[in-house]
C-alpha cells in the first residue's frame, strides 16, 4: 500500500496541465468520490491494526499534498491567462483610426486638369520618359542648332545623342500622331526633365500637361473658347483671360495665356505683382511643318496645342511660394492637402 501511496504522490507533483480543464479531469480523478483517494481509504479500513498509523499519515500527507497542488496550478494558470489578455488590450474596445493619407497637390491638380479636358472630349495619353531625338525635337521643328537641343538643358544618357530624357510631353502626342488619324483630341500629362539649376522656381524633374486638337477647320477662336472654359473650370467662374503673342518652334501663331488674379479680382496684389493676371500656360496653332513631319496634310487639317507646367499651377491654386515643397514630402506639407479632392 506504501507504494500505492508514494505512486499516487509522484503523479500529482509530476502532474503539468495546460488547461483548466485539465485540472479538474485530475481533481476528479484523484479527489473525486470514486477517485484514487477514497479507494485507497477504502483499502485501508483492512489494513493491519499496527500499520494504520503509519499508513494514515501517508494519506493524510497525499490528499493535503494533491488539493495543494491542484489549487496552486489553478492559481498559475489564472495568472498566465491575465497577463496574455492585459498584453492584447481590452477587445471590447473601440479601436483607434489609422492615419490615412492623402493625395499630392501635384496629383491632385494634374486630375483636375484631366477632368476639365476630358468634359470637353480628350482622351489622356501616356508614353516614355526617355526618349529619342525625333519624338522630342526634330518631329516638333526644332532646327537643328536650337539651344534645347543642347547638354546645356537636355539630359542624355550615356554617349549616344539619340537617347534623352523629354524635356516637355510634346512627345507623347508625336506617338499619337503615328498611330491615329485626325480627328485628335488628346490630353498628355507627364514627368519632364530639363538640366536646370534648382531654386524655389525651378526644379530639373517637373511635371506638364499638353493638349493637341486636330481636325478640319480648327480655328484660333476654338483654342480660345477651349481655353477660357478651362480657366473658369479650374480658376472659378468669374476668371478671364487674355492672351500676349509668344514663341514656340511647334507653333504659329503662339501665344502666352493669362488668367485674372483670382486673389485679387484683377486690381493687382503681390502674388500677381499688381498686374492683377497670372501666366498659366502657352498655347498655339500647330505648326505646319510640324502637322508635314508627323505625315498630316496640312492643307486639309489644322490644330491647335497648348501646354502647361503642374508645379505652377499647382502654387497658384493652393498658395505654395517654394516649388521645392513638392519634391521634400514633408508630412506637414503633405497633410494640408488631407481635405482636398
Ligand atoms: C508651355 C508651352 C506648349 C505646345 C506646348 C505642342 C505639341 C505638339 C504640336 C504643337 Cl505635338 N505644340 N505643344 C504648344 C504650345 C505651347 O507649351 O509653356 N508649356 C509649359
Amino acid at each position: 500500500m506504501t507504494d500505492k501511496i508514494q505512486d499516487l504522490l509522484h503523479r500529482v507533483e509530476a502532474f503539468a496541465p495546460r488547461t483548466a480543464a485539465e485540472i479538474e479531469e485530475f481533481r476528479i480523478r484523484i479527489l473525486g468520490r470514486k477517485g484514487e483517494l477514497n479507494a485507497l481509504m477504502e483499502e485501508f479500513k483492512s489494513v493491519a491494526p499496527e500499520l494504520k498509523r503509519e499508513l494514515g499519515q501517508q494519506i493524510n500527507h497525499l490528499k493535503s499534498a494533491a488539493l495543494e497542488r491542484i489549487n496552486a496550478l489553478k492559481g498559475e494558470l489564472e495568472e498566465r491567462q491575465s497577463a496574455s489578455a492585459a498584453s492584447v488590450g481590452d477587445m471590447t474596445r473601440p479601436g483607434s483610426a489609422g492615419q490615412s493619407g492623402s493625395r499630392h497637390p501635384i496629383s491632385l491638380v494634374k486630375n483636375q486638369i484631366v477632368e476639365i479636358f476630358s468634359r470637353l472630349g480628350y482622351t489622356v495619353a501616356e508614353g516614355p520618359e526617355i526618349e529619342d531625338d525625333w519624338h522630342v525635337f526634330s518631329a516638333l521643328n526644332f532646327p537643328p542648332e536650337h539651344p534645347a537641343r543642347d547638354m546645356q538643358d537636355t539630359f542624355f544618357i550615356g554617349k549616344n545623342p539619340d537617347v534623352l530624357l523629354r524635356t516637355h510631353t510634346s512627345s507623347i502626342q508625336v506617338r499619337t500622331m503615328e498611330h491615329q488619324r485626325p480627328p485628335i483630341r488628346v490630353i498628355c500629362p507627364g514627368r519632364v526633365f530639363r538640366n536646370e539649376a534648382i531654386s524655389y522656381r525651378a526644379h530639373c524633374i517637373f511635371h506638364q500637361i499638353e493638349g493637341l486638337y486636330i481636325d478640319r477647320n480648327v480655328s484660333f477662336a476654338d483654342m480660345k473658347q477651349s481655353i477660357l472654359y478651362f480657366a473658369k473650370e479650374l480658376f472659378g467662374e468669374s476668371s478671364t483671360i487674355r492672351m500676349r503673342p509668344s514663341y514656340f518652334p511647334f507653333t504659329e501663331p503662339s501665344a502666352e495665356v493669362d488668367v485674372s488674379c483670382n486673389l485679387c479680382g484683377g486690381k493687382g496684389c503681390n502674388v500677381c505683382k499688381g498686374t492683377g493676371w497670372l501666366e498659366i500656360m502657352g498655347c498655339g496653332m500647330v505648326d505646319p511643318n510640324v502637322l508635314e513631319a508627323n505625315g498630316i496634310d496640312s492643307k486639309e487639317y489644322s490644330g491647335f496645342a497648348f501646354g502647361m507646367g503642374v508645379e505652377r499651377i499647382a502654387m497658384l491654386k493652393y498658395g505654395v511660394k517654394d516649388l521645392r515643397l513638392y519634391f521634400e514630402n514633408d508630412v506637414r506639407f503633405l497633410h494640408q492637402f488631407d481635405s482636398a479632392l
